[in-house]
């Protein structure tokens, strides 16, 4: 196993691709302190001492769902309680106040059930009426899984799906729905909804026509080493073939009020951390790791700036995908928190738009 390390260190100090048995070392070792040093390298090459934040509103426009995965906490069917639906207007009218109570607002990231009722022209409609409404902001929307959905109720292809959706005013695409791309593991926690080969094929799609998107993994599951490392491998593939992904945001598997609570606990801290930083070292073609500080909480997400993120995602205003599923961290944080956390690392907080560009240094 040393030798194999002390190999994977001089590939890594010479940028050099790691193979799938590299990964996999990478995923047992316990030297977490050389796992981070080592990301740290190829974060610096990469992406050097920026960490890129930005401003941002999250919009769940229902949590009806027909997929209803074993873990996820937020759907529901539509006659349960907590059922909730908006209307075009309700979107329009959260955007809007949003945008009022914060003129930094650059990015609304959308994201919701598989609702059974809904047809296509629904979404269309929102987007054209966001885009319309609020011209300066960025829309990121709808996962792989809601694009699938869509282009099952309507009966078009990938293509004409996306090709609607950015004419109406999409802009970029989120990572979510991808959880991880294993057959096994989506029989058993995911068999209603689209898995991998369609997630890659509708991100490939989106790539073609010039819609950047993120890319994630759900991890602390019932998955393996082999397939976190398989996972990422595929994401690399795809981005050696397309150029499309800007980020890769690591998920970790809250347990609370889902189909496995009181069956797996949440990772620990220290899994967190090697996630952050096997991905940066698996994904030498991927600019940016994410640490998600809504999931990681702020301390973790600070120390995985220390394992190779460069992005601490946004001031997300209303998170409600991992609160439903027993996270503690605060539904958003403000611009002021999010540089402070940032700078407090001694590292450089930059505010970027949602196709990172740069819109202000905070040196
Ligand atoms: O797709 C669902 C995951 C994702 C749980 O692209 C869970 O910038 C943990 O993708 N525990 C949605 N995770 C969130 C997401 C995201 C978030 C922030 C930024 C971006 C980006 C993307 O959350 C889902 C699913 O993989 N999820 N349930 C749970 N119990």
């Amino acid at each position: 196993m040393k030798t194999l390390l002390y190999a994977i260190e001089v590939k890594i100090r010479n940028g050099e691709r790691l193979s799938r048995e590299e990964g996999l070392a990478l995923m047992q070792t316990n030297d977490l302190a050389w796992l981070g040093f080592m990301a740290d390298i190829a974060r610096k090459r990469l992406s050097g001492d920026y960490v890129y934040f930005n401003v941002n509103r999250h919009i769940n426009l229902t949590n009806v769902c027909t997929a209803r995965c074993k873990f996820c906490a937020f759907g529901c069917d539509a006659g349960s309680p907590e059922a909730y639906a908006m209307t075009a207007r309700q979107a329009l009218d959260i955007a809007r106040a949003a945008a009022a109570a914060d003129p930094d607002l650059r990015e609304l990231h959308i994201v919701s059930g598989l609702h059974p009722e809904w047809p296509f022209e629904y979404y269309l409609e929102i987007i054209r009426s966001l885009k319309t409404e609020l011209p300066h902001l960025h829309i990121k929307a709808f996962t792989g899984v809601e694009i699938c959905h869509f282009a099952k109720i309507s009966g078009k292809s990938i293509f004409q799906v996306l090709t609607e959706l950015k004419q109406a005013g999409l802009g970029s695409m989120p990572g979510g729905g991808a959880e991880i791309f294993s057959e096994r593991i989506r029989q058993q926690l995911f068999p209603n909804k689209a898995g991998a080969e369609d997630w890659l094929k509708v991100a490939r799609t989106a790539h073609s026509l010039g819609l950047p998107t993120n890319a994630s993994m759900l991890y602390g599951h019932i998955e393996t080493a082999e397939e976190r490392i398989d996972h990422l491998l595929k994401l690399r593939s795809l981005q050696d073939e397309t150029g499309g992904i800007q980020t890769f945001i690591g998920l970790p598997f809250h347990p609370a009020n889902t189909g496995l609570a009181g069956k797996i606990s949440r990772v620990s801290a220290w899994e967190d951390l090697r996630m952050i930083a096997v991905a940066r070292l698996m994904l030498d073609n991927i600019k940016n790791i994410k640490a998600y500080w809504v999931m990681l909480t702020v301390p973790v997400a600070q120390l995985a700036l220390g394992f190779g993120a460069n992005d601490v995602d946004g001031t997300v205003s209303e998170e409600k995908i991992s609160h439903a599923a027993g996270s503690k961290t605060a539904l958003g944080l403000n611009k002021v928190n999010l540089i402070d956390l940032i700078l407090s690392t001694g590292r450089v907080p930059v505010e970027r738009d949602s196709t990172y560009n740069v819109i202000r240094v905070y040196a």
